[in-house]
Protein backbone atom coordinates (compact mmCIF):
# COMPACT_ATOMS: atom_id res chain seq x y z
CA UNK A 1 0.00 0.00 0.00
CA UNK A 2 1.54 3.47 -0.89
CA UNK A 3 -1.86 5.80 0.14
CA UNK A 4 -3.75 6.16 2.84
CA UNK A 5 -6.39 8.64 3.50
CA UNK A 6 -8.55 9.02 6.66
CA UNK A 7 -10.92 11.55 8.49
CA UNK A 8 -11.67 11.69 12.32
CA UNK A 9 -13.95 14.18 13.87
CA UNK A 10 -13.37 16.30 16.94
CA UNK A 11 -14.86 15.26 20.20
CA UNK A 12 -16.26 17.57 23.26
CA UNK A 13 -15.71 16.33 26.81
CA UNK A 14 -18.76 16.15 29.03
CA UNK A 15 -16.70 15.12 31.46
CA UNK A 16 -13.40 16.82 31.07
CA UNK A 17 -10.17 15.36 31.29
CA UNK A 18 -7.43 17.97 32.86
CA UNK A 19 -3.83 16.85 34.12
CA UNK A 20 -2.02 13.84 33.18
CA UNK A 21 -1.02 11.15 36.19
CA UNK A 22 2.03 10.41 34.17
CA UNK A 23 3.72 12.57 31.74
CA UNK A 24 6.16 10.34 30.17
CA UNK A 25 3.00 7.44 29.29
CA UNK A 26 0.52 10.55 28.99
CA UNK A 27 -1.99 9.00 31.46
CA UNK A 28 -4.74 10.95 32.16
CA UNK A 29 -5.30 11.95 36.09
CA UNK A 30 -9.22 11.82 36.14
CA UNK A 31 -11.95 9.98 33.80
CA UNK A 32 -13.40 11.90 31.10
CA UNK A 33 -16.29 11.26 28.76
CA UNK A 34 -16.92 12.68 25.41
CA UNK A 35 -18.83 12.79 22.39
CA UNK A 36 -17.48 12.43 19.16
CA UNK A 37 -18.92 15.47 16.41
CA UNK A 38 -19.82 14.80 13.36
CA UNK A 39 -19.72 17.92 10.55
CA UNK A 40 -16.14 18.48 11.68
CA UNK A 41 -13.42 16.85 9.98
CA UNK A 42 -9.68 16.20 9.42
CA UNK A 43 -8.59 14.31 6.58
CA UNK A 44 -5.49 12.99 6.52
CA UNK A 45 -3.25 11.84 3.78
CA UNK A 46 -0.60 9.65 4.50
CA UNK A 47 2.26 8.51 1.42
CA UNK A 48 5.23 6.26 1.35
CA UNK A 49 8.22 9.55 0.46
CA UNK A 50 11.79 9.69 1.31
CA UNK A 51 11.40 11.38 4.48
CA UNK A 52 9.14 12.44 7.31
CA UNK A 53 6.88 15.49 6.50
CA UNK A 54 3.50 17.39 7.68
CA UNK A 55 2.10 19.81 5.78
CA UNK A 56 -1.25 21.08 7.78
CA UNK A 57 -3.62 22.96 5.99
CA UNK A 58 -1.86 23.59 2.97
CA UNK A 59 1.40 24.95 5.17
CA UNK A 60 4.45 22.65 5.49
CA UNK A 61 4.69 22.46 9.18
CA UNK A 62 8.02 21.84 11.36
CA UNK A 63 8.44 21.94 15.16
CA UNK A 64 5.68 20.65 17.75
CA UNK A 65 3.21 19.70 15.23
CA UNK A 66 5.59 17.96 13.57
CA UNK A 67 7.61 16.10 16.48
CA UNK A 68 4.10 14.61 17.81
CA UNK A 69 3.16 13.17 14.76
CA UNK A 70 6.45 11.37 14.11
CA UNK A 71 6.02 10.48 17.74
CA UNK A 72 2.85 8.67 16.73
CA UNK A 73 4.07 7.01 13.43
CA UNK A 74 7.03 6.05 15.65
CA UNK A 75 4.95 4.35 18.34
CA UNK A 76 2.74 2.54 15.79
CA UNK A 77 5.44 0.93 14.10
CA UNK A 78 7.35 -0.08 17.26
CA UNK A 79 4.31 -1.49 18.85
CA UNK A 80 4.06 -3.57 15.41
CA UNK A 81 7.28 -5.24 16.58
CA UNK A 82 6.59 -5.35 20.19
CA UNK A 83 3.56 -7.32 19.56
CA UNK A 84 5.28 -9.68 16.71
CA UNK A 85 8.18 -10.57 19.42
CA UNK A 86 5.44 -11.13 22.05
CA UNK A 87 3.53 -13.36 19.88
CA UNK A 88 7.02 -15.23 18.61
CA UNK A 89 6.34 -14.42 15.13
CA UNK A 90 8.90 -13.74 12.30
CA UNK A 91 10.28 -10.79 10.59
CA UNK A 92 7.79 -8.34 9.57
CA UNK A 93 6.41 -4.98 10.22
CA UNK A 94 7.87 -3.14 13.25
CA UNK A 95 11.01 -4.36 12.47
CA UNK A 96 14.22 -2.02 11.13
CA UNK A 97 13.25 1.62 10.24
CA UNK A 98 10.50 2.81 9.67
CA UNK A 99 9.33 3.49 6.39
CA UNK A 100 9.10 7.40 6.31
CA UNK A 101 6.01 8.98 5.36
CA UNK A 102 4.20 12.57 3.89
CA UNK A 103 1.58 13.38 5.70
CA UNK A 104 -1.05 15.80 4.69
CA UNK A 105 -4.16 17.02 6.89
CA UNK A 106 -6.54 19.20 6.03
CA UNK A 107 -9.13 20.35 9.36
CA UNK A 108 -12.40 21.99 8.05
CA UNK A 109 -12.89 23.64 11.26
CA UNK A 110 -10.27 26.48 13.56
CA UNK A 111 -7.25 25.18 14.85
CA UNK A 112 -5.78 25.42 18.06
CA UNK A 113 -8.59 27.28 19.55
CA UNK A 114 -10.53 25.13 22.35
CA UNK A 115 -12.26 22.85 19.06
CA UNK A 116 -9.63 20.24 20.03
CA UNK A 117 -8.14 19.72 16.67
CA UNK A 118 -5.51 18.07 18.06
CA UNK A 119 -7.96 14.99 18.77
CA UNK A 120 -9.10 14.60 15.13
CA UNK A 121 -5.69 15.23 13.77
CA UNK A 122 -4.10 12.15 15.69
CA UNK A 123 -6.97 9.59 15.76
CA UNK A 124 -6.60 10.27 11.56
CA UNK A 125 -3.40 10.08 11.23
CA UNK A 126 -3.23 6.57 14.06
CA UNK A 127 -5.66 5.01 10.89
CA UNK A 128 -4.31 6.35 7.62
CA UNK A 129 -0.26 5.17 9.19
CA UNK A 130 -1.73 1.80 10.13
CA UNK A 131 -3.10 1.26 7.00
CA UNK A 132 0.09 2.46 5.00
CA UNK A 133 2.44 0.74 7.10
CA UNK A 134 0.67 -2.66 7.42
CA UNK A 135 0.58 -2.50 10.77
CA UNK A 136 -2.14 -3.90 11.46
CA UNK A 137 -3.26 -2.52 15.17
CA UNK A 138 -7.05 -2.93 16.07
CA UNK A 139 -8.93 0.15 16.78
CA UNK A 140 -8.39 -0.24 20.89
CA UNK A 141 -4.84 -0.41 20.30
CA UNK A 142 -4.83 3.04 17.63
CA UNK A 143 -6.97 4.63 20.60
CA UNK A 144 -4.41 3.67 23.23
CA UNK A 145 -1.34 4.71 20.87
CA UNK A 146 -2.84 8.06 20.05
CA UNK A 147 -3.69 8.68 23.48
CA UNK A 148 -0.05 8.66 24.01
CA UNK A 149 0.62 11.78 21.82
CA UNK A 150 -3.04 13.43 22.75
CA UNK A 151 -4.94 11.78 25.54
CA UNK A 152 -8.10 13.56 23.31
CA UNK A 153 -7.12 11.43 20.72
CA UNK A 154 -7.60 8.59 22.24
CA UNK A 155 -11.41 9.19 22.65
CA UNK A 156 -12.07 10.26 18.81
CA UNK A 157 -11.39 6.51 17.70
CA UNK A 158 -14.65 5.61 18.15
CA UNK A 159 -17.78 7.14 17.70
CA UNK A 160 -21.03 8.68 19.49
CA UNK A 161 -20.46 8.34 23.57
CA UNK A 162 -17.03 7.43 24.66
CA UNK A 163 -15.00 7.02 27.96
CA UNK A 164 -11.02 7.01 28.89
CA UNK A 165 -10.69 6.22 32.11
CA UNK A 166 -8.06 7.45 34.50
CA UNK A 167 -4.41 6.18 34.23
CA UNK A 168 -3.86 3.59 37.00
CA UNK A 169 -0.68 2.18 38.09
CA UNK A 170 -1.13 -0.68 35.43
CA UNK A 171 -2.07 1.03 33.09
CA UNK A 172 -0.72 0.56 29.94
CA UNK A 173 -2.37 -0.19 27.28
CA UNK A 174 -5.09 2.64 28.08
CA UNK A 175 -7.70 3.37 25.68
CA UNK A 176 -11.22 4.65 25.10
CA UNK A 177 -14.12 2.51 24.99
CA UNK A 178 -17.31 3.41 23.58
CA UNK A 179 -20.11 4.08 25.65
CA UNK A 180 -23.37 4.47 23.33
CA UNK A 181 -23.48 4.70 19.69
CA UNK A 182 -24.40 7.76 17.54
CA UNK A 183 -28.12 6.96 17.29
CA UNK A 184 -28.32 6.47 21.21
CA UNK A 185 -29.72 9.96 21.90
CA UNK A 186 -30.30 12.65 19.71
CA UNK A 187 -28.76 15.18 21.43
CA UNK A 188 -26.76 18.60 19.75
CA UNK A 189 -23.49 20.52 20.61
CA UNK A 190 -24.38 24.38 19.49
CA UNK A 191 -20.56 25.53 19.37
CA UNK A 192 -20.46 29.88 19.95
CA UNK A 193 -17.33 30.87 17.69
CA UNK A 194 -16.12 33.55 19.93
CA UNK A 195 -12.84 34.12 18.32
CA UNK A 196 -10.66 32.99 15.07
CA UNK A 197 -7.05 33.29 16.58
CA UNK A 198 -5.19 30.59 18.05
CA UNK A 199 -5.04 30.40 21.45
CA UNK A 200 -2.22 31.09 23.78
CA UNK A 201 -2.20 28.59 26.51
CA UNK A 202 -2.28 25.29 25.01
CA UNK A 203 -3.62 22.34 26.42
CA UNK A 204 -1.31 20.33 27.57
CA UNK A 205 0.93 23.57 28.82
CA UNK A 206 -2.44 24.34 30.73
CA UNK A 207 -2.86 21.24 32.41
CA UNK A 208 0.66 20.79 33.26
CA UNK A 209 1.04 24.71 35.11
CA UNK A 210 -2.37 23.78 36.58
CA UNK A 211 -1.17 20.60 38.24
CA UNK A 212 2.33 21.56 39.44
CA UNK A 213 0.93 25.25 40.65
CA UNK A 214 -3.08 25.23 41.39
CA UNK A 215 -3.63 24.64 45.11
CA UNK A 216 -7.32 23.75 43.68
CA UNK A 217 -5.87 20.85 41.74
CA UNK A 218 -6.21 18.18 44.35
CA UNK A 219 -9.93 19.70 44.77
CA UNK A 220 -10.13 18.72 41.12
CA UNK A 221 -8.88 15.33 41.59
CA UNK A 222 -11.28 14.54 44.31
CA UNK A 223 -14.53 16.03 42.16
CA UNK A 224 -13.79 14.64 39.00
CA UNK A 225 -14.29 11.14 39.38
CA UNK A 226 -18.09 11.31 41.00
CA UNK A 227 -18.80 13.81 37.92
CA UNK A 228 -17.68 11.84 35.38
CA UNK A 229 -19.85 8.30 37.44
CA UNK A 230 -22.81 11.19 37.14
CA UNK A 231 -22.87 11.66 33.50
CA UNK A 232 -21.71 8.63 32.63
CA UNK A 233 -25.08 7.38 34.21
CA UNK A 234 -27.50 9.82 33.11
CA UNK A 235 -26.04 9.39 29.68
CA UNK A 236 -26.95 5.88 29.51
CA UNK A 237 -29.98 6.35 31.10
CA UNK A 238 -30.74 9.84 28.42
CA UNK A 239 -31.33 12.21 31.10
CA UNK A 240 -30.52 15.24 29.90
CA UNK A 241 -30.93 17.60 33.26
CA UNK A 242 -28.89 15.39 35.07
CA UNK A 243 -25.84 15.24 32.55
CA UNK A 244 -25.96 19.24 31.80
CA UNK A 245 -26.20 20.24 35.06
CA UNK A 246 -23.00 17.67 35.98
CA UNK A 247 -21.29 19.29 32.51
CA UNK A 248 -21.45 22.59 33.31
CA UNK A 249 -19.96 21.56 36.96
CA UNK A 250 -17.16 19.67 35.47
CA UNK A 251 -16.55 22.85 33.04
CA UNK A 252 -16.51 24.99 35.33
CA UNK A 253 -14.25 22.76 38.18
CA UNK A 254 -12.18 22.36 35.70
CA UNK A 255 -11.58 25.98 34.79
CA UNK A 256 -11.70 27.49 38.30
CA UNK A 257 -8.73 24.71 38.92
CA UNK A 258 -6.69 26.50 35.63
CA UNK A 259 -7.80 29.92 36.97
CA UNK A 260 -6.12 29.41 40.32
CA UNK A 261 -2.65 27.81 39.04
CA UNK A 262 0.57 30.31 38.70
CA UNK A 263 -0.07 32.61 36.74
CA UNK A 264 -3.79 32.11 36.33
CA UNK A 265 -5.13 30.26 33.12
CA UNK A 266 -7.44 32.53 31.87
CA UNK A 267 -9.23 30.79 28.47
CA UNK A 268 -12.23 33.06 28.63
CA UNK A 269 -13.00 36.27 26.37
CA UNK A 270 -15.78 38.88 27.40
CA UNK A 271 -18.06 36.74 24.67
CA UNK A 272 -17.58 33.25 26.81
CA UNK A 273 -19.09 35.20 29.75
CA UNK A 274 -22.16 36.51 27.74
CA UNK A 275 -22.87 33.19 26.32
CA UNK A 276 -22.69 31.14 29.64
CA UNK A 277 -25.28 33.11 31.01
CA UNK A 278 -27.37 33.24 28.05
CA UNK A 279 -27.66 29.45 28.40
CA UNK A 280 -29.20 30.22 31.84
CA UNK A 281 -31.25 32.53 31.21
CA UNK A 282 -32.50 30.39 28.38
CA UNK A 283 -33.37 27.78 31.04
CA UNK A 284 -34.90 29.59 33.63
CA UNK A 285 -37.40 30.28 29.97
CA UNK A 286 -37.63 26.48 29.88
CA UNK A 287 -35.05 25.77 27.00
CA UNK A 288 -33.01 22.65 27.72
CA UNK A 289 -29.52 24.05 27.23
CA UNK A 290 -26.26 23.18 28.92
CA UNK A 291 -22.95 25.04 28.27
CA UNK A 292 -19.30 23.57 28.54
CA UNK A 293 -15.98 24.91 27.50
CA UNK A 294 -12.59 23.69 26.76
CA UNK A 295 -9.23 24.86 26.59
CA UNK A 296 -10.22 28.26 24.54
CA UNK A 297 -12.69 30.77 24.91
CA UNK A 298 -15.76 28.99 22.72
CA UNK A 299 -18.63 27.68 24.11
CA UNK A 300 -20.29 24.50 23.20
CA UNK A 301 -23.82 24.34 24.10
CA UNK A 302 -25.70 21.08 24.73
CA UNK A 303 -28.72 20.60 24.13
CA UNK A 304 -31.46 17.99 21.86
CA UNK A 305 -31.75 18.14 18.32
CA UNK A 306 -35.42 19.46 18.64
CA UNK A 307 -34.30 22.60 20.39
CA UNK A 308 -31.27 23.06 18.40
CA UNK A 309 -32.70 25.91 16.14
CA UNK A 310 -34.20 27.73 19.37
CA UNK A 311 -31.18 27.39 20.74
CA UNK A 312 -28.46 28.79 17.94
CA UNK A 313 -30.83 32.00 17.07
CA UNK A 314 -30.39 32.85 20.54
CA UNK A 315 -26.85 32.23 21.17
CA UNK A 316 -25.92 33.80 17.87
CA UNK A 317 -27.56 37.04 18.48
CA UNK A 318 -24.87 37.30 21.58
CA UNK A 319 -22.42 39.99 21.08
CA UNK A 320 -18.84 38.65 20.53
CA UNK A 321 -20.49 35.49 19.19
CA UNK A 322 -18.78 35.40 15.38
CA UNK A 323 -20.69 32.48 13.98
CA UNK A 324 -21.92 29.29 15.51
CA UNK A 325 -21.44 25.46 14.55
CA UNK A 326 -24.20 23.21 15.52
CA UNK A 327 -22.91 19.73 15.44
CA UNK A 328 -24.37 16.44 16.25
CA UNK A 329 -22.84 13.03 17.67
CA UNK A 330 -20.24 11.61 14.63
CA UNK A 331 -19.03 8.13 14.03
CA UNK A 332 -15.03 7.50 14.54
CA UNK A 333 -11.84 7.50 12.96
CA UNK A 334 -12.18 5.59 9.47
CA UNK A 335 -10.53 4.87 5.93
CA UNK A 336 -11.66 6.07 3.12
CA UNK A 337 -9.21 5.78 0.80
CA UNK A 338 -6.05 3.38 0.17
CA UNK A 339 -3.88 3.06 -2.16
CA UNK A 340 -5.23 3.73 -5.35
CA UNK A 341 -8.43 2.28 -4.40
CA UNK A 342 -11.17 4.73 -4.40
CA UNK A 343 -14.53 3.93 -2.94
CA UNK A 344 -17.48 5.03 -3.98
CA UNK A 345 -18.79 7.91 -2.25
CA UNK A 346 -20.13 7.12 1.53
CA UNK A 347 -18.33 3.88 0.68
CA UNK A 348 -15.59 2.61 3.75
CA UNK A 349 -12.90 0.57 3.89
CA UNK A 350 -12.96 -0.22 7.37
CA UNK A 351 -16.32 -0.07 9.52
CA UNK A 352 -16.16 3.15 12.16
CA UNK A 353 -16.54 1.74 15.65
CA UNK A 354 -19.97 1.29 16.87
CA UNK A 355 -21.23 0.76 20.46
CA UNK A 356 -23.40 -1.22 22.32
CA UNK A 357 -25.43 1.27 24.72
CA UNK A 358 -23.79 0.37 28.63
CA UNK A 359 -21.13 -1.82 27.31
C1 LIG B 1 -10.93 17.17 27.32
N1 LIG B 1 -9.16 18.83 26.92
O1 LIG B 1 -11.28 16.26 28.09
C2 LIG B 1 -10.07 18.27 27.89
C3 LIG B 1 -10.90 19.41 28.39
C4 LIG B 1 -9.25 20.25 26.88
C5 LIG B 1 -10.15 20.64 27.98
O2 LIG B 1 -8.33 16.86 26.33
O3 LIG B 1 -1.78 16.89 26.67
O4 LIG B 1 -4.91 17.76 23.54
O5 LIG B 1 -2.26 16.19 24.35
O6 LIG B 1 -3.09 14.83 26.28
O7 LIG B 1 -5.94 15.82 24.78
C6 LIG B 1 -7.32 18.69 25.32
O8 LIG B 1 -6.09 18.19 25.67
O9 LIG B 1 -4.05 17.08 25.81
C7 LIG B 1 -8.30 18.08 26.23
P1 LIG B 1 -2.74 16.18 25.78
P2 LIG B 1 -5.25 17.13 24.81
O10 LIG B 1 -11.32 17.22 26.13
Amino acid sequence: MTHAIAVAHPNIALAKYWGKREHGRNLPSVPSLSITLAGMTTTTRVELAAMDTLELNGVATVGRACERAVALLDLIWQEAGRERQHEGQGEGQGEGERPRLRIVSHNDFPTSAGLASSASAFAALAVAANAVLATGHSTERLSSLARRISASAGRSLYGGFVELPAGGDEAEPLFARPLAAVDHWPLRLVVAVTTETEKEVGSTEGMNATSRTSPLYAGWLAAAPDIFARIRAAVLARDLETVGLAVEESALTMHATALAAQPGILYWNGATVEVMHAVRRLRRQGLPAYFTIDAGPHVKVLTLASHAAAVTTEIAAIPGVLRTISAEPGEGARLIEASGTEPAEGARLIEPSGAEPGA
